[in-house]
């Protein structure tokens, strides 16, 4: 048995929270739902002195009113915490202690990153494109700005979007206000908040957040793999009703239309099987119509006909690109990218 959560992991969880699992109901999760993951402080940012500079071959300034003058996108884009899950890995990597709610799906609206880059011109010899947020702290023992780089072929994606607006409404503070990038297919991380300034580079960052965090490793003096698009995942809409504490379900026996969602970031979800006896057995879900979000979850559903007793139901989600999600996590230092299967277990009462 794992140790227990500390104090210092209770405070990181109190701030940054995860998504009511019942909230995967809604195809677009309303903004107070939606996860929440914030490294440092949520910064103060006044938008009448904010501005975004770009700085390639020219370097661009841009305010508020001559962003949102550029070309407008929408664009509903699933994003996932590469610590999801991290909680249930044994023994616990100490961080931000996600079970599986680090998700939440949004409808963006912003305008295109890759013309802007054009436009401030980005040389040949450049190898990444650096992204700067507003926010500071100390991590691993250095004071720093939270930033990331993304490849160059990443950054030039055309659904890569500044965003200055989350489900129809200016980003609230803690979403990233007044802009932040938004990667789709890649995991949370990737998406700066308070977004202030775009750099090229001509060698790989070496910054804390690319070079110590996000990557998978087994050892300290490892230097392992970053972490760049989601591996797949499915979860259930929780069926029936919670028992307070353990949040194990309640249901009657019957017909039970079990629900969920799945997303992948490295190829769309081509099939989602569910299994009432904890993985033992498997049939196949009905996906919803792709419905023309390429870079949002997929609906499921499948009709269980729930008898008496004890079960732990499970789905499992498979792309195009074969990737299928394991029955047991794969363990690393950092504790990211745990897509095992969910294991939810409920009584069914006659
Ligand atoms: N500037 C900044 N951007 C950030 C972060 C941060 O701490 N600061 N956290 C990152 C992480 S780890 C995740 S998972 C997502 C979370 O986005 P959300 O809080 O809007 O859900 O933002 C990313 N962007
Ligand atoms: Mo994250």
């Amino acid at each position: 048995m794992a140790e227990g959560i500390s104090l210092e992991e209770l405070q990181l969880a109190a701030r940054n929270h995860g998504m009511p699992l019942e909230a995967l109901r809604y195809p677009v999760t309303p903004v107070g739902l939606h996860y929440l993951l914030t490294h440092y402080d949520v910064p103060e940012v006044d938008a009448a002195s904010w501005s975004l500079r770009v700085r390639g071959e020219r370097e661009l300034s841009l305010g508020p009113d001559e962003l949102h003058a550029r070309p407008r996108v929408e664009l509903a884009v699933t994003m996932e915490c590469a610590g999801n899950g991290r909680a249930r890995l044994d023994p616990r990597p100490v961080s931000q202690p996600w079970l599986l709610e680090a998700v939440g799906t949004a409808r963006w609206a912003g305008t295109p990153l890759r013309p802007l880059l054009e436009e401030a011109g980005v040389g040949e010899d450049v190898v990444e494109i650096l992204f700067t947020g507003v926010d500071r702290g100390a991590e691993g023992g250095d004071e720093q700005a939270f930033q990331r780089a993304l490849p160059v072929d990443e950054a030039l994606r055309d659904e890569v979007l500044l965003a200055y607006e989350m489900n129809g409404a200016p980003l609230p503070p803690q979403h990233g206000y007044p802009l932040r990038l938004v990667v789709p297919g890649w995991y949370g991380m990737t998406n700066v908040k308070w977004l202030t300034e775009i750099g090229v580079l001509r060698e790989p960052f070496s910054g804390y957040q690319q070079s110590w965090s996000y990557r998978i490793r087994q050892h300290e003096d490892e230097e392992g793999e970053p972490l760049s698009r989601m591996l797949p995942r499915s979860l259930l809409v929780p069926p029936g009703i919670p028992e307070f504490l353990t949040r194990e379900r309640l249901l009657p026996a019957g017909e039970v239309v079990l629900q969920g969602r799945a997303w992948s970031g490295l190829a769309p979800v081509t099939s989602v099987e569910v299994s009432a006896d904890g993985g033992e057995s498997w049939a196949p879900a009905a996906l919803e119509p792709e419905g023309g979000e390429p870079w949002a979850w997929r609906g499921w559903s499948y009709r269980w006909q729930a008898e008496p007793g004890s079960w732990v139901l499970c789905s499992r989600a498979r792309d195009e690109a074969g990737n299928e999600q394991p029955l047991e996590p794969a363990w690393n230092l950092g504790g990211y990218a745990n897509n095992a299967v969910q294991r939810v277990p409920a009584t069914v009462t006659g």
